[in-house]
């Protein structure tokens, strides 16, 4: 088994803004709660918080996310920005393709994305992102982007009701040297580090561009629930603030800005 080394860590950060400040707890209950917590104390934007495990990991509905102990990665990014709440959906992008890039860079495997939030290798489920937002008087307060990358899990940790849709960078990989995950944390936040610096002097059109690159989903014909309500159509692209263009049946083209899609 490998360690998460917080020096280590450190050591491979590049960037100037994005893990400059880490956090590391063997065991929590949420990663992205300690972020909320650390905030409401002063944390510095830009801070990320790491840990080994976590007893109650969510993901988006009130779903679960299960995070076993010595494998996976468990990371929440603290931002602070200045931008307005319209474009904050921008950060789960971001984080997307920080973790694809950081995939294909490390270990060669071929990651896809599912809009909007997870990452797919061979159609199984690797990774999930969650973005959560707070405002105060119609401006953001804080963000936070919840990442987990299953690395190292065997097939066995993973319960029966996920069984056949996750996996994990070394499953995928057929090799049995496990993968380095304080190389990977470093160049998650590396990446994320970039990739925001383009998106507050830019806008998202580069990020975008890395995300299609990933985004094995164009011409599909898909369900995706919205507020409650199914609407179907065919996959036509992401517009330029990251939401899903679907081409209806009556050859309208609807935006979706979130949603739960279903092949
Ligand atoms: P999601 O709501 O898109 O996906 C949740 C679904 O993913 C579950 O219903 C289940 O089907 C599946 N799932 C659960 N556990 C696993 C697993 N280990 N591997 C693959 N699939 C699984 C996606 O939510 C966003 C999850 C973000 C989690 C991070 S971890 C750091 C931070 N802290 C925290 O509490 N949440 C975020």
């Amino acid at each position: 088994m490998e360690f998460i080394d917080i020096f280590e860590i450190k050591k491979g950060i590049k960037g100037t803004f994005i893990g400059k400040n880490l956090y590391y707890e063997e065991k929590v209950d949420s990663t992205s709660n300690l972020a909320r917590d650390l905030a409401a104390k002063g944390a510095k934007n830009g801070s990320a918080v790491i840990a080994d495990c976590q007893e109650k990991g969510r993901g988006r509905n009130g779903k679960t996310w299960s995070s076993p102990c010595g494998c996976n990665i468990y990371m929440s990014i603290l931002l602070k920005p200045k931008f307005s709440p319209e474009i904050a959906q921008g950060m789960t992008l971001i984080a997307a393709v920080s973790v694809a890039d950081s995939i294909l860079e490390l270990t060669g495997l071929a990651p896809k994305i599912k809009w909007p939030n997870d990452i797919l290798i061979n159609s199984r489920k690797v990774s999930g992102i969650l973005t959560e937002m707070s405002t105060r008087n119609k401006l953001i307060d804080h963000i936070i982007v919840g990442i987990i990358l299953n690395v190292n899990a065997e097939r066995d940790s993973f319960g029966p009701e996920i069984r056949d849709i996750a996996s994990s960078l070394l499953i995928e990989s057929g090799k049995e040297e496990h993968i380095d995950r304080n190389r990977m944390i470093s160049s998650i936040l590396n990446k994320f580090d970039r990739y925001y610096e383009m998106f507050l002097s830019t806008g998202l059109s580069p990020v975008l561009e890395q995300y299609q690159k990933y985004f094995g989903m164009m011409g599909k014909e898909i369900e995706i629930k919205v507020n409650g309500k199914t609407v179907k159509g065919i996959i036509a692209g992401i517009d330029p603030m990251g939401a899903l263009l679907l081409k209806t049946a009556d050859n309208q083209l609807e935006r979706v800005v979130s949603g739960e899609i279903n092949f």
